[in-house]
């Protein structure tokens, strides 16, 4: 019998073909919704491999069960969604897609920060709307991103990768991250600072953490009070760093004046969420990755991986 693989989405034939010829794979075929959690542990128990996503728990009751799992391939550089404790007790091994997704993540958390500053969303709103009937000085005025300054909590390789965009707009960068990057500061000319001072000194608090105990909840009223109130917070990570009704109140307050967001607590989203009804919110689907040659790359990426394993060699980019 050929080990069996199962895929938590659909995926193009032509990247799931090289796994159809020698294994015996299954999708979840429903493009409108996502795999219902009895359906993923039962294929989970008969499952060699696992392709999974960010919304696939992949917790201790799955992989107890799973007892003939090798490995599971997470479309995504986060894998939050995973128990990895007991997944290395069970000897599965977790890959998750970094690097492929780097530059177009960045590209994707600037284009969130100028769309929130410059009110390219609602302007462009304003005018569908037919509500351009004459021109004025101050018609939709933004905040300008120029020469202002950047703060980065969490300076990955997508933090460098935004701060590079930043310097690109003559800003000033600061950083806080876990451990200092001296190679960053040096070739990038970005500045290590506290996270206290990130939240005072910053223009635009840009988050680009991972999830984990540590940053879990970062975000609360506090940290909100502490920025300027003309700051713009910008959250490409996940929505749990944030604490979502902290951040309402802050802009309704006007502790600061916008925010874009890549990411919720929640998702999806429910489309009658309260901060999806203020102007000064940008919400975005968590497209960060979402390019059309990066989301192939990283399927390409998993299926790679799921090969490398099932044939007992080394993955490219297992999670250590
Ligand atoms: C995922 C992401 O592609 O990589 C991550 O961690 O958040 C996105 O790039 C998306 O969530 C699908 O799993």
């Amino acid at each position: 019998m050929k080990p069996f693989i199962y895929i938590t989405r659909k995926l193009p034939e032509a990247v799931v073909a090289p796994l159809k010829s020698e294994f015996d794979v299954e999708m979840w075929e429903k493009e409108d919704a996502q795999v219902p959690r009895d359906i993923l542990l039962e294929k989970a128990e008969k499952a060699s491999a696992l392709l999974t996503m960010l919304s696939d728990k992949v917790d201790r009751e799955l992989l107890q069960n799973a007892s003939y799992l090798k490995v599971v391939a997470n479309l995504a550089v986060g894998f939050d969604n995973i128990d990895l404790e007991a997944a290395k007790e069970k000897g599965v091994t977790i890959t998750n897609t970094p690097d492929v997704l780097t530059e177009t993540t960045a590209d994707l958390t600037f284009a969130l920060l100028m769309a929130t500053s410059r009110r390219v969303v609602e302007a462009d709103r304003y005018i569908k709307e037919g509500k351009w009937k004459s021109w004025s000085p101050l018609l939709l005025a933004g905040t300008d991103i120029h020469h202002k300054t950047m703060g980065i909590v969490g300076m990955g390789s997508i933090g460098e990768a935004v701060a590079r965009r930043a310097k690109g707009f003559n800003m000033e960068v600061l950083y806080h991250n876990r451990s200092r990057k001296p190679e960053a500061e040096e070739t990038l000319g970005v500045r290590y600072v506290s996270f206290d001072d990130i939240l005072a000194q910053s223009d635009f608090v840009v988050v680009l953490a991972p999830l984990n105990t540590e940053t879990q909840g970062m975000f609360q009223e506090d940290q909100f009070r502490k920025m300027k109130n003309t700051a713009i917070f910008i959250n490409a990570a996940r929505g749990a760093i944030v604490n979502e009704a902290a951040l309402l109140q802050a802009l309704k307050r006007g502790d600061i004046a916008g925010a874009g967001l890549d990411v919720f607590e929640t998702e999806p989203i429910s489309e009658d969420h309260p901060l999806l009804q203020l102007d000064q919110v940008v919400a975005l689907p968590h497209i960060g990755s979402s390019s059309k040659d990066t989301r192939l790359d990283m399927m390409t990426l998993c299926v790679e991986n799921i090969q490398a394993v099932l044939k007992g060699d080394n993955p490219k980019t297992a999670v250590k």
